[in-house]
Parts: structure tokens; C-alpha cells; sequence
């Protein structure tokens, strides 16, 4: 097809679409302020790709269609940096610190505080990007400081670099270095795919990022979730550049880059050791790894006086937290059996200071990881305690295997009950079959009865079920309701008044809450929210223990897993002969109808009808769920995850994984006093 066969109309449409793309890039990535929903931005990539392909002679490197890919390369060309890329020395103490600061003055003799630029330190790859006109031409490793790789392609198709500079006011040349990194819930997402599919999963972000990196087929990697976050520049020519390292950074941002959001300048050494402990706490909230802090000179004059030592400037210094991975050994394996029979292996180690605690268990989740891991014990294994989330094995250190390391077999019964362990098919979990027979789950089901968020029986806490079962006082949760308190007065470390006070909380507890009771029941997947929407739909337990599996996926948030275990439980005539000596024995709470037109009409009133509201961290005027009654009140829903559908995230201290996802999907997020002041407004 020749030139002119493309009409003015098509090459204004393709050029409009490539600006309003690469503009929403910028404004996700560099702004941080999405724009439109990612469906709208599929779509328009999506007429895009159609056009070029209609039209191939209007293709170009720089449409933003080339995040894909090309054919693969043979090897990678090595690169040699214009100027080096350095290293950072490391300092361990606040005191390091204030020696690093007090150095600097020396040598500058000078006696007034130094400005410094602060900034997370990212865990991934470092790289160097080149700009010639505005337009990218070379991207490469940092390598050895000296010389690199040429990863161009595979850069290319990381949508958080520009391809273009925004603007027309940039240097002719410009070298932008920064990192490459992948996102934690990015991370996980890769991961949950690869183990899905039986493919190799990787340790950590920053593996993830290198592998993705360093893949010959920049297809491959055009289909990870890489970002680059900018932090320096390195050769420039054409253009003065603003006098501090904060501004260039700026700078960077307006043509296009993402830089992070958490840097600040600090006016002294003091200040960055505050900067340190404060970040250190706000560590797990982040949505991506850092591993310490970086402090840099902020003023770009007196960086070129202090210079350099070796491969590392004297005017930066990188404060690393607590590592989040660390060796151990693996001294033995035993096998737990939860509420609903699944045998889990859990890895009793070696105890090691990870992720700023003292780790002696970590879960091994199944059969299938343990073979994955290829972990044995005796076997030296790295423990993982990123953020908030549970210790993990990641990997085995194969080199350091002792010669009587022992293979780890998976029992084929139970090691409770003795009854058949069985693979349920379509899961990775190992079930223990014996159901209440087997006193493992007897016990975790009413412990589970008895907690907090269901029948809260004080005083019944995990030892004295054990020890409930263990003599035969009791077998199933109805049991409960018929303890005498002069048998329970025999137990260990109760006495009379101790046994009186459980026979009251039992009592107590008799009163109940119809969400509160289905929640106590302990049906496979249901939760707390999911109990409140079986409640609020069925309004009475002949309803809900009738309806079939179509009746229960109308119920909000049930799909037909969840469906079928609640059908299964409702049609066990064991489990309703449980219920029914419950009722028989006075568990009994207030009736509610079903959802009525009325009520829903009334419902829909409400000020908060309609939102989606999720609580996380700790609270200091109510709790958690004392603030989610209050909102339920006001006609919100409050559930346990964030989506894209959350109206917003009420967020305390501590608050971990919840307000990431938050703060990526860009949903409100809420203080304890922006609560409260919602909350005031509508009086509750
Ligand atoms: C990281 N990894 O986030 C530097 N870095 O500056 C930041 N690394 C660095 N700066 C000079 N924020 C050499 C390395």
C-alpha cells in the first residue's frame, strides 16, 4: 500500500490515539492519578492496533502498540556506560549515619547542616536509559558499573517508561537511571499463574524482575508486571539542569517518568533518621519492596566537590532495614490438621531473626510445594517475613544439603485420627476424610463455635476445648450446652469459680445474632461477611437450610463453590441434628425476615447504601468491628478485601497489604479522624 492510501482522517485518528494514550501512561504512572478505567484503555489500544495493522506503513517505534515485543534476540550486546554507574556504600546505625554526615562537613569544613535527599531504596534492577532527541534509543544493565547489557527491547515494552519525552524543552542527550522493579501484588499474581499452570515460580520481586529482564524474548516480558521508578541522571547534554537533585527528579516527572512519591529533602542528618524510622514503619503498607533508604547530597554543586571513592559516591549512602530473607535450617516436619481437614505441613526451624522478628514455624502449605521446594529435613532454607504476611519457605540452599537429609513423606492417613488423607481433586489440599469423627477438627470447630466473632464464649479458649475432648466431656459443639460445672471444675488449672464463670459465658452466649450463629457454624468458606449476606438474604434458618445451590449464588459475593459447601452442609443430617440440639438446648437469636421490597426500599435511603467499605489497621477510638457496625448502620457494606469496587478503605496503623491495594487502584483512603467526622455527619 502506498502513502497515500491512508486518508488524513485515519493518520489524524492514529496520532490522536497514541497521544491519548501515551497520556493516560503519564498521568498512571507519572502522576499517579489514573484517568480512565483500564477497560477504556484496552479499548483504545486495542483501535489503535487495528489501524496499524489496516495501515502498516503508519506504524512507528515510539506508537505505544510496541509494548509487546519482537522477535527474539540471539544474545545480548554488551554496552559500555558513558559515565559509570556507581555503587552505594551502607551505613547500619543512626550513629553511621551522623559519622557519614560529619565526614562530608569535614571535608567540606563547613559547619552547617547538609541538605540531603531522601529516598526508598527499591529492590530490583538498576538500569540506564538513553535519550537522543527526545526519543528512546538505548537501554541497558548496570552490569558491573562499567559495562552493561543492551536490554532495549525488553525495556521498551515496560509501559512506565516513556518512549518519547514529554515536551519540547529536554536535552538533546539524556541518560535517566533508575530501577526496574515489580510490584508486590503484580508479584503474586505472576507467581499464583506460574504455580497454577506447574511452571517454575520465583523467589522474590527482585527475581522476578531480573528473570523478566533478562529474557532473550521481549515478549515474554512485555507480559510481566515491570515498572520503572526514576532516581537519577547520568549524562546530559544540550541542557542545563536545575541546581538540586530533588528538582531534577521533578524535572524527570514532567517528561514522563514515575518517580517516588515518598522522596523528601531533609534539612539535616537528624531529619533523614527520622525519615528512616518513619518509613520503616510504613514499609509494609507499600505496595512494592524497598530494602532501606537512600540519602544523597541534595545539592548537585556539592556532590561534584565531595566526588568519589572507588566505585561509590562519597555524597549518597544507602540505610538498609532488617533483611527480609535469612537461612536457617530445617529440623523437622509435622502435620497439622485444621477445622475443615486439611493437613497441612508445617516446618519447625532452626529460630532466626527474619523481617525484624524471631521466625521458629513456617507454613510448607502442601504436598505439591514441598516437592516444589525440594526441602528436606536438615536442609538449609531461606525463610522469607516480607510486610505483615506469614513466614514462607522460598527456597532450598542445594549446595549446603547435608548427606543425611531426610526425604519428607506426606502421610497417606491422618495423624490424628488414622482415617484415609485423601487429594480432593481440583485442589492442592490434602484432606483428613474422618469430619467430626477426627478430634483434630472436633477441636478446631469449636474453638472456632466458641470465638470472638461467633458465639463468644469467654473464657473458652484453645487448651480447655483440648482438654474438653481429650477427657469425652464433650464431642460436638452442642455438647457445650450441657457441661455441668462440677466436671468442668476437674479440669487442669480450672477450680470452681473458673468452671462457673464458663458455665455463665455459655449461658450468656445462648443469646446470639442469626450471622453471628451461621458464622459459628463453621461452613467451609464462609466467613463473616459472607454469614451477614446468607443472614440478610435468607432471614431464617429454615430458609437458608432449604435453599438450593441456584438460591444461594443470588446471595452477594457466592459463586457456586461456595454454594455447594454450604448445600453439602445443609443436607448432612448430622449437621442438623446439631442444630436442632442447639435450638433444643436455647441458642436462639431474633428473627428477621428476608430482604423485603419495603426494607430495601428504606435500605436504599440510607446515606451509605450502596458503598463498599473496608477497615484495616488498628483503630483507637472503637475497634474494627465496632467501626463496621457503625457503617453497616449507616447502610454500607463492609467487607474483608479491596477491589476496584470499594468505595473506600478506612486505614489505622499497621494497616499492611489492604491499603497497598488501595493506594494502587487508586480508592479512598480514610484516617481514624476522617472516619469519625463521616461517621458525626450522619450522626452515628
Ligand atoms: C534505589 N535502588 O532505589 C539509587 N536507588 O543512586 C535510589 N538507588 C542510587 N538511588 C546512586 N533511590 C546509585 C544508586
Amino acid at each position: 500500500m502506498s502513502q497515500d492510501s491512508v486518508s488524513p482522517k485515519v493518520r489524524s485518528r492514529v496520532q490522536q490515539l497514541r497521544e491519548q494514550i501515551d497520556d493516560h501512561n503519564y498521568r498512571y504512572y507519572a502522576l499517579d492519578e489514573p484517568s480512565i478505567p483500564d477497560a477504556e484503555y484496552d479499548r483504545l489500544l486495542s483501535e489503535l492496533k487495528g489501524l496499524e495493522q489496516q495501515y502498516p506503513e503508519l506504524a512507528s517505534a515510539d506508537s505505544p502498540t510496541q509494548r509487546v515485543g519482537t522477535a527474539p534476540l540471539d544474545s545480548f550486546v554488551s554496552v559500555r556506560h558513558e559515565m559509570p554507574m556507581l555503587s552505594l556504600d551502607n551505613a547500619f546505625s543512626d550513629d553511621d549515619l551522623r559519622a557519614f554526615d560529619q565526614r562530608l562537613k569535614d571535608r567540606l569544613k563547613a559547619t552547617a547542616d547538609i541538605e540531603y535527599a531522601c529516598e526508598p531504596k527499591l529492590d530490583g534492577i538498576a538500569i540506564s536509559i538513553l535519550y537522543e532527541q527526545g526519543k528512546l534509543v538505548r537501554a541497558a544493565t548496570r552490569g558491573d558499573g562499567t559495562n552493561g547489557e543492551d536490554i532495549t527491547e525488553n525495556v521498551r515494552t515496560i509501559r512506565s517508561v516513556p518512549l518519547q519525552l514529554r515536551g519540547d524543552n529536554f536535552p538533546a542527550r539524556l541518560e535517566v537511571r533508575g530501577e526496574i522493579y515489580m510490584p508486590s501484588d503484580g508479584f503474586a499474581a505472576l507467581n499464583k499463574r506460574a504455580a497454577e499452570a506447574g511452571e517454575k515460580v520465583f523467589v522474590n520481586p527482585r527475581n522476578a524482575a531480573a528473570g523478566s529482564l533478562r529474557q532473550l524474548d521481549s515478549r515474554i516480558t512485555a507480559k510481566r508486571p515491570l515498572e520503572l521508578c526514576a532516581y537519577s541522571v547520568g549524562v546530559h547534554q544540550g541542557m542545563e539542569l536545575p541546581p538540586r537533585h530533588t528538582d531534577i527528579l521533578h524535572l524527570l516527572n514532567q517528561w514522563g517518568f514515575k518517580i517516588n512519591r515518598e522522596m523528601i529533602a531533609a534539612r539535616s542528618i537528624e531529619q533523614c533518621i527520622e525519615y528512616h524510622r518513619q518509613l520503616g514503619e510504613k514499609r509494609a503498607s507499600l505496595s512494592y519492596e524497598i530494602d532501606g533508604v537512600v540519602f544523597k547530597v541534595n545539592d548537585i554543586a556539592t556532590q561534584e566537590k565531595l566526588g568519589f571513592v572507588s566505585r561509590a559516591p562519597r555524597w549518597a549512602i544507602a540505610f538498609k532495614f532488617p533483611a527480609q530473607e535469612e537461612m536457617t535450617e530445617l529440623q523437622a516436619v509435622e502435620f497439622q490438621v485444621g477445622r475443615t481437614g486439611t493437613i497441612t505441613p508445617v516446618a519447625r526451624l532452626k529460630p532466626v531473626f527474619v523481617g525484624g522478628v524471631t521466625v521458629s514455624n513456617a507454613t510448607l502449605h502442601n504436598r505439591d510445594e514441598i516437592a516444589r521446594l525440594d526441602a528436606r529435613v536438615g536442609d538449609t532454607v531461606i525463610v522469607r517475613r516480607a510486610g505483615d504476611v506469614i513466614p514462607q519457605i522460598v527456597g532450598v540452599v542445594q549446595e549446603r544439603r547435608p548427606a543425611d537429609a531426610q526425604l519428607i513423606e506426606f502421610p497417606e492417613r491422618c495423624p490424628i485420627c488414622d482415617s484415609p488423607a485423601v487429594q480432593v481433586p481440583g485442589e492442592a489440599a490434602i484432606r483428613c476424610e474422618g469430619g467430626l469423627i477426627c478430634p483434630a477438627q472436633r477441636k478446631e470447630a469449636i474453638i472456632h463455635f466458641a470465638s470472638r466473632k461467633a458465639m463468644d464464649v469467654d473464657g473458652l479458649g484453645d487448651k480447655l476445648v483440648e482438654q474438653l475432648v481429650d477427657k469425652g466431656l464433650i464431642t460436638t459443639v452442642a455438647d457445650l450446652f450441657t457441661l455441668e460445672a462440677q466436671a468442668v471444675a476437674e479440669l487442669e488449672r480450672m477450680g470452681p469459680k473458673s468452671a462457673e464463670n464458663l458455665i455463665a459465658a455459655l449461658e450468656k452466649s445462648k443469646q446470639v445474632s442469626f450471622e453471628r450463629f451461621i458464622y459459628a457454624l463453621g461452613i467451609r468458606e464462609v466467613g463473616e461477611a459472607t454469614a451477614r449476606n446468607l443472614a440478610d438474604h435468607f432471614g431464617t434458618l429454615q430458609a437458608l437450610s432449604e435453599a438450593d445451590e441456584q438460591a444461594l449464588q443470588e446471595v452477594d459475593d457466592i459463586g457456586p463453590v461456595v454454594a455447594r459447601f454450604v448445600r453439602d452442609f445443609f443436607i448432612e443430617p448430622e449437621n442438623l441434628d446439631i442444630i436442632q440440639r442447639l435450638q433444643a438446648l436455647g441458642v436462639h437469636w431474633p428473627e428477621k425476615s428476608a430482604a423485603s421490597p419495603d426494607a430495601s426500599a428504606a435500605a436504599a435511603q440510607q446515606p451509605l447504601a450502596g458503598q463498599t467499605c473496608v477497615l484495616t489497621g488498628t483503630l483507637e477510638a472503637m475497634t474494627r468491628d465496632e467501626a463496621g457496625d457503625k457503617l453497616r448502620a449507616l447502610g454500607a457494606k463492609v467487607a474483608g478485601s479491596v477491589s476496584k469496587k470499594t468505595a473506600f478503605v478506612v486505614a489505622g496503623p499497621g494497616a499492611g497489604s489492604k491499603l497497598a491495594k488501595a493506594e494502587q487502584l487508586g480508592v479512598e483512603v480514610l484516617d481514624e479522624a476522617a472516619l469519625l467526622q463521616l461517621l458525626d455527619k450522619y450522626g452515628a
